[in-house]
């Protein structure tokens, strides 16, 4: 009868919904370990990855150490593992000392997403090797960004004379990207640029600052820098404007804090390449949460740049890319 059949209807559409109901009351927690918690590129990341999470009902825990280190960052990722996320998006500082930490997230069952940075050699789930066991790399193109910024520095410079790589410290797949795809750029496309030995500053501006007197010093005809991350580039910048030498030797800036703007305007720095942190962060928490609901995902995904200067500077879709505080 009628009746019958309305109850069953309504009796069945009350199990689909509970059960709906049920699978949309887990709620996924996800952590995301930034290379550093001070850094504009991971405040934005952050901002990225609670949009994400806040779209599909999940929880975001930030973690991270004062400084970019291995030393530093591998006991906040023991300490979030032992709180067993549902999955862990992480920007490893070193490529071969985060192997190990990583695999114990993994052999406890955790699922682990690589952002910005990679461990091993960055290709994940291939069966082969000890660092295969991400589940994806979601970051910018850095071998690019470094021929990009190599491009830049030689227009800037009249394809002529000394510049050097602002950088880091060697193990950071991300910078180290950038100084090979720098150099590899200067040397099969500008013949008439020298490229000098590298200064690491260990993310130290000041140090960068002092190095850039130091290598103006010995080389009077230097003639660019280009800083391969924010705090290079912020030190290198720095570094040109103590010597008085703001607009004679010119600055490549990697990553876009809000001081950028201003250093672009007053002619310090000559181009800022823009990461989009926030597309990183937002497609890390999407990446985890389909791979936790059963769903595959890329191994790898590559996110975009914005390329700024003093004429695109003020436009509001390129000073969108600009980091947050
Ligand atoms: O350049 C970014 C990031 O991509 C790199 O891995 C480390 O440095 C930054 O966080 C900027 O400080």
């Amino acid at each position: 009868s009628f009746l019958k059949a309305s109850m069953v209807a309504a009796l069945i559409s009350v199990s689909a919904y509970a059960s709906s109901a049920q699978a949309q009351d887990k709620t996924f927690t996800i952590a995301l370990v930034p290379g550093l918690t001070t850094d504009a590129f991971y405040i934005t990341m952050r901002k990225g990855a609670e949009a994400a999470a806040k779209a599909v009902g999940a929880e975001l825990v930030f973690q991270g150490a004062p400084d970019f280190n291995p030393v530093t960052q591998v006991p906040v990722l023991d300490a979030i593992i032992a709180k067993k996320p549902d999955a862990i998006l992480i920007a490893p500082t070193d490529k071969d000392q985060l192997i190990q930490p990583l695999k114990k997230a993994h052999d406890a069952g955790i699922p682990v997403i690589t952002v910005d940075t990679f461990i091993g050699d960055g290709i994940y789930q291939t069966g082969a090797g000890d660092a295969e066991f991400p589940l994806s790399y979601i970051a910018s193109d850095n071998v690019l960004g470094g021929a990009i910024a190599a491009r830049a520095l030689a227009k800037a410079v009249g394809e002529k004379g000394k510049v050097y790589v602002s950088n880091v410290k060697p193990g950071i797949s991300t910078t180290d990207q950038r100084e090979q795809g720098f150099k590899d750029e200067m040397a099969a496309n500008h013949p008439g640029i020298e490229v000098l030995e590298s200064q690491f500053n260990d993310n130290d501006a000041n140090k960068a600052a002092s190095q850039l007197q130091a290598v103006f010093a010995r080389n009077s005809d230097l003639v660019g820098v280009f800083g391969a991350n924010l705090f290079s580039a912020l030190g290198a910048a720095n570094g040109v404007q103590q010597a008085g030498q703001t607009g004679n030797i010119k600055v490549v800036a990697f990553d876009a804090p809000t001081s950028i703007v201003d250093n672009i305007n007053s002619g310090l720095v000559d181009v800022a390449i823009a990461q989009h942190p926030a597309e990183i962060g937002y497609f890390g928490v999407m990446s985890a949460y389909a791979h936790l609901t059963g769903n595959s995902i890329p191994t790898a995904i590559g996110t975009g740049f914005t390329i700024i200067d003093k004429a695109n500077v003020a436009d509001p879709d390129v000073a969108k890319y600009i980091y947050s505080d």
